[in-house]
């Protein structure tokens, strides 16, 4: 049995130590630009930008003292690499939801993948107000015709797909903020859009930093109620393994009561046998005793 004690303790401590953080964590279909988005925030380059997929674990990087970026693999990865994002997504202070505009709308495993972080967050209206959708790739000709429209759509597919309003939404293009950053082009920079996000993250970290007391006890109940569950399922599993061991026995002792009876009416049916075969043997005795008698007395 594990030490589900220790476990949780070790919940817990977590849980404490993230309370002096701010974690801002990303999340969206792979190859959308997460990582270089983070790395665009951070005027770094440190988290692995690629065409194709190699992130395959969760990578932090401090950003000011207590906050920290947390880089993703992203959805529609492999399911065990998925789990260990959406656990780093129960320690998030915001979520950053990555889309690249230029693919169009959202698609269904990307509304799924926001409505399966929403079920790890205390509530809707607590997810949907510490959510950021950021669209990358607004640089792409087909992205800069149509972003008004399609963000409408994105808007009121989110709303009816996950339920979730008030959402902020940011557009952005990576190339065109390092080409103003290289270039020292100040246009450029400003509408590349990341500055826009950047500005809103930093105005909103003293806010988020407060709201930790209320995270730190929600998650901690939250924690708790797991670690019931987690009990009661294995009480389940042991209360349901001590009915079949008591069905087993009293299977075998109804067998065996079974076979002693055969036994005893074999016995008394044998009984009975030997009963009627002494009392011919008695009849044939006296017979044979009168018959002698008989025999003595007409030999004369
Ligand atoms: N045109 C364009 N390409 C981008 C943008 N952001 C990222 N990319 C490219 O998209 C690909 C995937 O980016 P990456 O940050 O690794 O995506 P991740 O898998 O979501 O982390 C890379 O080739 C990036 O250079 C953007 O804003 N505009
Ligand atoms: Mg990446």
């Amino acid at each position: 049995m594990q030490d589900y004690v220790k476990a949780f303790q070790e919940k817990i401590a977590a849980i404490d130590a993230d309370a002096q953080n701010i974690n801002i964590i990303n999340a969206g279909v792979m190859n959308h630009g997460k990582s270089s988005l983070f790395n665009s925030l951070l005027d770094k380059n440190v988290f692995p930008e690629e065409d194709i997929r190699t992130t395959v674990k969760i990578q932090v990087e401090q950003w000011h003292d207590n906050i920290y970026l947390i880089d993703t693999p992203g959805l529609s990865a492999e399911i065990v690499d998925d789990a260990v994002a959406y656990e780093a997504y129960r320690r998030a202070n915001v979520i950053i939801f990555v889309h690249r505009v230029d693919t169009g709308e959202l698609h269904k495993n990307g509304l799924d993948g926001l409505n399966k972080i929403k079920s790890l967050f205390p509530d809707e209206n607590f997810f949907a107000k510490h959510l950021c959708l950021v669209l990358t790739s607004i640089d792409e000709q087909n992205a800069s015709k149509n972003l008004n429209t399609i963000i409408g759509k994105i808007r009121a597919d989110i709303q009816n797909y996950c339920g979730l309003n008030g959402f902020k939404i940011f557009s952005v293009s990576n190339p065109r903020y390092r080409k103003g950053m290289a270039e020292n082009k100040t246009t450029l920079i400003e509408k590349s859009g990341i500055p826009e996000l950047r500005d809103y993250l930093h105005q909103n970290l003293p806010k988020w930093l407060a709201e930790n007391k209320t995270i730190r006890k929600a998650r901690i109940t939250r924690e708790k109620e797991d670690f019931i569950a987690q009990l009661n399922r294995e009480r389940g599993e042991i209360q349901s393994r001590i009915q079949s061991k008591t069905e087993q026995i009293k299977q075998r002792q109804q067998n065996f009561l079974h076979k002693l009876e055969e036994a005893v009416s074999l016995y008394n049916s044998d009984k009975s046998e030997y009963e009627y075969q002494d009392s011919v043997l008695d009849n044939l005795n006296s017979e044979f005793v009168s018959l002698m008698e008989r025999w003595k007395n007409e030999r004369y």
